[in-house]
């Protein structure tokens, strides 16, 4: 009943530079409110919490656009931090649970975990694909680009954190819950054969299936498995708490048997949860939903 690791480290990423509504910064906080820390440790695991990476802000006025990349310098910055971080708890041997924050620091985690493994392969489980670059994005937001920039795609501050690239291969990688899917992000699907289970799949299959699929896919090609939840997967019914809600999204209880089937597996290797806005959710909802996630991601068991 144990993911991999007998050891967590909890890294809180108050950043929400990659997008414009302020809150999400306080994502970290509103997650460790809902009880992080109690629910791991009831299920034996021994945490360590490193606290939150130190996010500059932008100076007034300097939130500007460059290039079509809001915020490139802080964004880039905060995540060479984070990348820092991850890259220390796995070389220790602890299993990087990281808490945003916007998606943008999926840049910095990836980056630290990726130089770990062969062949990382990445579960991402959101209602975007987040696979735009400056040249694709119709909003300059950078936490709509981190799984193109893991792929070496963008701005080279972005692409080539920590000195390598690229993190990722795109046979590695799979999407799940994707409803909002820019026309340049369907053409880099297509483009590279990223698989992609979209809500009409999830519909049609059912979720036990999609990650019945989806780990068999991954298990012979890969020799770790990251996890990067966005809370916007979610329908918003379930977890309002997220900047960019997109109705039609998976439930709360397909995405807790989602991670119960992982915990099955003991594939994944690493954890983010992102998106997590504590002043648009009701009464911290989404971020115990997170909790809840992560308790049965880490083995909680019913029975
Ligand atoms: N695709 C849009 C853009 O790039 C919206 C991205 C919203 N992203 C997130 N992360 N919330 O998944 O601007
Ligand atoms: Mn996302
Ligand atoms: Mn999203
Ligand atoms: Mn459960």
């Amino acid at each position: 009943n144990i993911v991999v690791n007998k050891k967590i480290s909890i890294i809180g990423v108050p950043m929400d530079l990659g997008q414009n509504r302020r809150g999400v910064d306080m994502g970290p906080s509103a997650i460790r409110y809902a009880g992080v820390m109690e629910t791991l440790e009831a299920l034996n695991f021994q945490i360590e919490d490193l606290g939150d990476i130190k996010i500059s802000r932008p100076s007034r006025g300097a939130e500007q656009l460059q290039d079509n990349l809001r915020n490139l310098s802080q964004v880039a910055e905060g995540n060479e931090l984070l990348a820092e971080q991850v890259d220390e708890a796995i070389t220790a041997g602890r299993f990087p649970l990281v808490l945003g924050g916007d998606h943008s620091i999926a840049i910095g985690s990836l980056a630290g975990i990726a130089k770990h493994y062969e062949n990382l392969g990445v579960i991402w489980y959101d209602a975007h694909g987040d696979l735009n670059t400056a040249d694709t994005s119709p909003s300059g937001n950078i936490h709509g680009m981190p799984l193109a920039v893991n792929l070496g795609l963008g701005h080279e501050r972005l692409t080539n954190i920590l000195g390598y690239q690229p993190k990722i291969k795109p046979e590695n990688i799979v999407l799940i819950g994707a409803r909002s899917l820019d026309e340049g992000e369907k053409e880099l699907i297509r483009e590279t054969g990223i698989k992609v289970y979209t809500m009409h799949e999830v519909d049609r299959m059912g979720m036990s299936a999609v990650i019945t699929e989806v780990t068999d896919y991954l298990k012979d090609r890969t020799d770790g498995v990251h996890l990067s939840l966005d809370l916007d997967g979610l329908d918003p019914g379930d977890a309002p708490g997220v900047g960019t809600p997109v109705i039609g999204g998976l439930s709360y209880r397909e995405s807790h048997l989602a991670m119960e089937m992982l915990a099955e597996t003991d594939m994944v290797t690493s954890a983010e949860f992102v998106e997590v806005n504590p002043i648009l959710d009701e009464k911290n909802k989404t971020a115990v939903i997170a909790v809840g996630l992560m308790g049965s991601l880490f083995g909680e068991k019913l029975k």
